[in-house]
């Protein structure tokens, strides 16, 4: 504690500063969430561990709370704001690779759903990884998906839901594409915390992506796999 009474975080250890930055996300105070974002980089953390063990922790407790009705959507959006803070500050630190173009994703979170954080880490670990993301955000139509792989070209579509009401809208997207004939040419990854490999399945994508580095992770494996059937002609 400070002489005005005001913990002072740079004199926690590393474990009880990750334990406060759990404790500061769910109570949605964005600035101390900065700040041990901030003194967890100057020692020496690396942005993805920062990032998994301080900011995507806490957000599980608080997805913990707000589930069993302890916390509540203002609450939650709060926590959601100071989590938003911290992906700030390490997503040029993700990104900053030099890694060479690998492909192409569009990716965007499904129609009635606004959940983006889980999409938003998704974008960054792919960029970092060396592709080039189109993010269209969130409450996208099928008509969105559609005019925006037109319009880019992405070699891969990544689809986001987090609600149980709004993951079946995956399936209007890719039978949409089925009918136009365009499927086969995109390689469709889903991903969200109520799905499971057996609906991604059962919708006809390529593959559920558990989280962000299993996306990074299946992208590359699939633009792996083009470029050999590429090089086979
Ligand atoms: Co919402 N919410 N929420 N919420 N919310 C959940 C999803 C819920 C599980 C909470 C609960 O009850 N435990 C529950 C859904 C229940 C269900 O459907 N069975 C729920 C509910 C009910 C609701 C509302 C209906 C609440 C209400 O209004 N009464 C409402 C719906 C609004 C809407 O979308 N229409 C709502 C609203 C909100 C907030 C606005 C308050 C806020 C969202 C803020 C924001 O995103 N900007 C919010 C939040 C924060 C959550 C929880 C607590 C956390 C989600 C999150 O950000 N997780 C969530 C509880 C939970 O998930 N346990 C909850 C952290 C993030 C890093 O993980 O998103 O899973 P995640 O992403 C991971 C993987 O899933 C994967 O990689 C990511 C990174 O590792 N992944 C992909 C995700 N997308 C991918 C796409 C890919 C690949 C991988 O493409 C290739």
């Amino acid at each position: 504690m400070s002489d005005d009474g005001e913990l002072d975080l740079n004199s926690l250890s590393d474990e009880d500063l990750v334990f406060q930055v759990h404790d500061d996300l769910y109570d949605g105070l964005k600035e101390e969430v900065e700040a041990a974002v901030h003194i967890l980089l100057g020692r020496g953390w690396a942005p993805y561990k920062v990032l998994t063990e301080a900011l995507v922790e806490g957000m599980r407790i608080v997805g913990i709370d707000f589930r069993d009705g302890i916390l509540f959507v203002p609450e939650v959006l709060l926590a959601a704001n100071s989590m938003k803070a911290g992906m700030f500050i390490l997503r040029p630190l993700l990104i900053a690779t030099g890694a060479p173009r690998l492909g192409k994703m569009v990716i965007g979170t499904v129609k009635g759903d606004i959940h983006d954080i889980g999409k938003n880490l998704v974008g960054m670990m792919m960029e970092g990884a060396g592709f080039e993301v189109i993010d269209l955000g969130i409450n996208n139509s099928v008509e969105k998906y559609l005019g925006a792989i037109e319009e880019h070209g992405p070699d891969i579509l990544g689809m986001s839901a987090l609600l149980t009401t709004t993951m079946p809208y995956m399936k209007v997207v890719i039978d949409t594409m089925k009918e136009k004939g365009m499927r086969d040419d995109y390689v469709v990854l889903v991903g969200g915390a109520p799905l499971n490999e057996e609906f991604a399945k059962a919708i006809g994508a390529d593959a559920y992506c558990r989280d962000a580095a299993v996306a990074v992770e299946t992208a590359k494996s699939f633009m792996a796999r083009k470029h050999n059937q590429l090089a086979k002609g």
